[in-house]
């Protein structure tokens, strides 16, 4: 319930763990959001939440009333009658209050406050003495009100509408600070535009805290003061207010102002009246800003990204580099099984991986002493894979905006545009991070153990023939010399030499071709095994140029909203 409505003392209290966690969550979306939410929302919600933090550090339970209105509305006239003394000036030329003044009820130390409030002119209210006869020969404020008055802190306002631009400047300032508003009115300016556009409506959020008076109503005939009381309830609601009730108020007949007092002591009583304002200003502030912040925001490890990893692989080379690594594999599978006396060709092809310079990532220990290409390689942290392509690069370029806008989507502008930024800005340093991954990953594995059962088959065939050969030759050399030729063994008729010889030779190279077609299939297989760790390479810098940053700031916009949506909730 509101604290200034009528009824006892009954209000429902805003208490400071809530207004401090609403603080807290307020300027928490501030950092949170960051450059993404509306700079003019930004502005008021730092004003509220300095504002908060200051007004809660503010010592004494007080309850500060303003009383604002056009010139003439009688806010003067009104002070004097509630504090019960002539201390404000009322007078006939227009407008004539330009600072604020303050009437101070109770003991508690309010100069801190009022310091704050930047109010010099103070006067502290004798509580004891009887009421007032009345300002400008009012009877005023009579009765007794329920409760205590102590910790009111009641402000005459300059008017906002008079040619002294500097009092409307004086109100607005000090309307900003207050914990609750009275807007006193009169017959003649209650409709005003001035009073319900600009200050009315813009402060309706803090209906709980508002008031409306239609003062000098001794003036009109007590029908006419109804109707009057009851238009300027509609145009309250209009203005936003809900349940707006008016006052009617004379100090000259001394009409509403008990009933004006009673509520004012309902607000002291509630000591919520402060963080009500405070409140309904954060909720103000965070609601504003929450426009600019979208109900929810995507997964990115649920957003395709299968385009984004293969055009990111293509222009790390992979496909080049695959293709070396089966070479490689075919090369060496050819250097291990191939046929003993056809191996020496093999020196004839350069080694595909070393032409990359990726000679050296399989991890193998270093056969060389001497710095060689791969060494300088390794310091550089660079391949030899040919740079992408301009149709490499605008594929990735594509699917990175591809991701970026899925990621995105249903975002506000600002939000998507923090997503874009976050990726990778074209500055190389993606490229540098494909090739240091390529480079990274292992592209070779154990030697295959049938290679080196071949190798000992071929070496063995490779003796034979050889023997059969130097046999032969032997044989050939006495025959020369006319030598005796000792017994050659045969098989069947055919001498043991040429057997070995022509079987070494045959079933050397039948067993070198069937290995070449085996080592087919290993390099197909080795090339799988290599193309699974390049795309999980691959896949890491995607993760850590792309989807990183653009899961940081989709966090970020989550922490904003909920923190947004806890400050207002
Ligand atoms: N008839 C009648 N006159 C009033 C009433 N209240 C104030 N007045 C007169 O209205 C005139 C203006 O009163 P102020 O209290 O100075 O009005 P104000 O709103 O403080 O004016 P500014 O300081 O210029 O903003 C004075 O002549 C008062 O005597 C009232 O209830 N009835
Ligand atoms: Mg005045």
């Amino acid at each position: 319930m509101s604290p200034i409505r009528m009824g006892r003392a009954s209000v429902r209290a805003v208490s400071a763990a809530e207004l401090g966690s609403r603080t807290t969550d307020l300027s928490m979306a501030l950092v949170s959001g960051a450059d993404e939410l509306d700079p003019s929302g930004v502005t008021v919600a730092r004003r509220v939440v300095d504002k908060a933090v200051e007004r809660s550090g503010i010592g004494g339970d007080h309850t500060v009333v303003a009383l604002a209105g056009a010139t003439g509305s009688g806010k003067s006239s009104l002070f004097n009658a509630l504090v019960g003394a002539d201390v404000a000036t009322i007078g006939a030329r227009r407008p004539t209050t330009s600072r604020p003044t303050a009437g101070l009820w109770g003991d508690s130390d309010a100069s801190e406050l009022l310091d704050w409030l930047g109010v010099a002119a103070r006067h502290v209210v004798d509580t004891g003495a009887a009421p007032a006869k009345g300002t400008a020969g009012a009877p005023a404020a009579s009765g007794q009100v329920a409760g205590s008055l102590d910790g009111l802190v009641l402000l005459d306002l300059p008017d906002f509408d008079s040619r002294e631009l500097a009092h409307r400047r004086e109100a607005e300032r000090v309307l900003e600070l207050v914990d609750v508003f009275v807007w006193v009115t009169d017959p003649q300016k209650y409709a005003d535009a001035r009073l319900h556009d600009e200050f009315v409506s813009l402060l309706s959020q803090h209906d709980a805290v508002t008031l409306a008076v239609l003062n000098q109503s001794d003036r009109l005939a007590p029908e006419a003061v109804k109707t009057l009381t009851q238009d300027l309830s509609k145009l309250l609601v209009a203005d936003g207010v809900t349940d707006a009730k008016v006052l009617a108020t004379s100090t000259v007949t001394g009409q509403g102002i008990a009933e004006l007092k009673q509520r004012l002591a309902n607000a002291v009583a509630g000591h919520a009246a402060s963080r009500q304002r405070l409140k309904a200003d954060i909720i103000g502030a965070a609601t504003k800003l929450r426009a600019g912040v979208a109900d929810s925001e995507a997964d990115v490890g649920r957003v395709p990204r299968d385009e984004l990893d293969v055009s990111l692989a293509r222009a790390a080379g992979v496909p080049i580099v695959l293709d070396a690594v089966a070479r490689d594999y075919r090369r060496e599978a050819f250097a291990h099984t191939g046929w003993l006396f056809a191996r020496w060709t093999k020196g004839f092809a350069a080694d595909p991986l070393r032409r990359l310079r990726l000679d050296r990532t399989g991890g193998r220990p270093p056969i060389h002493v001497e710095i060689d290409g791969a060494d300088v390689r390794a310091v550089l942290g660079r391949s030899s894979i040919p740079a992408p392509t301009v149709s490499t690069a605008s594929a990735v370029d594509l699917a990175t905006r591809t991701f970026v806008r899925e990621a995105s989507q249903g975002l506000p502008v600002r939000w998507t545009q923090a997503v874009e930024d976050a990726v990778d800005g074209g500055d190389g340093a993606l490229t540098d991070s494909l090739d240091r991954a390529v480079i990274g990953t292992s592209l070779r594995a154990r030697r295959p153990v049938w290679w080196f059962v071949v190798n000992v088959l071929q070496w063995v065939l490779g003796l034979v023939a050889l023997v059969g050969l130097i046999w032969y030759a032997v044989l050939w050399g006495l025959a020369l010399l006319q030598l005796p030729r000792p017994e050659t063994p045969s098989v069947g008729i055919v001498p043991l030499p040429l057997v070995m010889l022509v079987a070494g030779v045959l079933v050397g190279i039948g067993l070198g071709v069937l290995s070449r077609w085996w080592a087919r299939i290993g390099a197909r297989h080795r090339r799988t095994v290599v193309a699974k760790r390049l795309t999980e390479s691959v896949a890491m810098v995607a993760d850590e140029h792309i989807l990183i940053p653009v899961d940081e700031v989709l966090m970020r916009h989550r922490e904003t909203r909920e923190h947004l949506e806890a400050a207002a909730g």
